[in-house]
């Protein structure tokens, strides 16, 4: 028989990666915070759990997908946590981008509890999430990949093992700055070349021939172009992502000056912004300094 799955967090990542899990035909419990966000999924077959720890309490593995180090941290040990429900012989995976700092305090928590834990952010965005085809990056043992691989595969495509605990977010980390820059490296040629008259799509078009297809110029240099932000991955966490980033830099003497650039040019965008953007609204900078 399939084990019995929880799922913790119904945001843009958790709720499709969610009813990927439910179609694979598992026995699937929800909790979400804002309780309505869990409603689809109840009507396709999903149980609904009246906190993290009855989430964590019936499964025999547990998903966390939630916003932040603070997120994580409540939905854990919060109350009515989800820590305090795990059974022994369970396994927890949090697919949160967090600290490797706070991946390992999870996972020594986890031990004292006789539970297997995971650090496993993905990568591949909402549209990833929605067709099951996200790459997990993993820190843990081998033998609780093994135990968690046929779940991660109806999530994922690619599944990597990186080190141990923490080691799959410290993975994430560089591939989000890594991105952070590139699209701030976008913005910053978009206005420059803008501003020396020449329109926006001649560079795009020249970036096509001579870089080929790539996320940055298939998916957001489209909607850069028309000014459009629809959220697929929030400005405030990727914001937070160079943030955490930062942090693991200090904390091993590593400096990125680029990196820091990038978070201030990030940080004033999230600032003025009054709505919830995508990350490519960092292009806003250059606006605001028209206005
Ligand atoms: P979203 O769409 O902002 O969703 C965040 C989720 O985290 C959502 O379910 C939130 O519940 C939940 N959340 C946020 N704060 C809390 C607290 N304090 N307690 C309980 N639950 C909370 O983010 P994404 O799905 O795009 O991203 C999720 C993670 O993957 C994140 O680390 C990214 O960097 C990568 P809500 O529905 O608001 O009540």
């Amino acid at each position: 028989m399939k084990p019995t799955i929880g799922f913790i967090g119904l945001g843009l990542m958790g709720k499709p990666m969610a009813h990927n899990v439910l179609r694979a035909g598992y026995r699937l419990i929800v909790w979400n915070r804002t309780p309505s966000r869990a409603d689809d999924l109840v009507r396709a077959g999903a149980l609904r759990a009246a906190s993290p720890q009855e989430t964590a309490a019936q499964s025999d593995l547990l998903v966390t997908v939630v916003s932040d180090p603070p997120a994580l941290e409540q939905v854990l040990w919060g109350p009515s946590g989800a820590m305090n429900g795990l059974r022994a012989g369970s396994v927890l995976i949090d697919s949160s981008t967090v600290s490797p700092e706070l991946a390992q305090r999870v996972a020594q928590a986890c031990l004292t509890r006789g539970v297997d834990f995971l650090d496993a952010p993905v990568t591949g965005g909402t549209w990833g999430a929605a067709k099951g085809e996200l790459v997990f990056m993993v820190g843990g043992p081998p033998e609780t990949l093994d135990r968690a691989r046929g779940l991660l595969e109806t999530m994922g495509q690619k599944i990597f093992l990186l080190g141990p605990h923490g080691a799959g977010q410290t993975v994430k980390l560089g591939m989000n700055l890594l991105l952070a820059l590139e699209v701030d490296a976008f913005a910053e040629a978009l206005a420059l070349v803008t501003a020396a008259g020449v329109e926006a799509e001649r560079l795009v078009e020249v970036m096509q021939s001579s870089m080929g297809r790539a996320p940055l110029l298939d998916v957001k240099a489209p909607l850069m172009l028309k000014g459009e932000f629809p959220a697929s991955f929030p400005l405030r966490l990727m914001h937070k992502d160079l943030r955490l980033a930062l942090d693991l830099a200090r904390e091993h003497g590593v400096e990125l000056p680029a990196g820091q650039a990038a978070y201030a040019t990030y940080s004033k965008v999230k600032d003025s912004a009054s709505d919830d953007p995508d990350y490519s609204a960092v292009l806003r900078f250059w606006k605001m300094k028209h206005d």
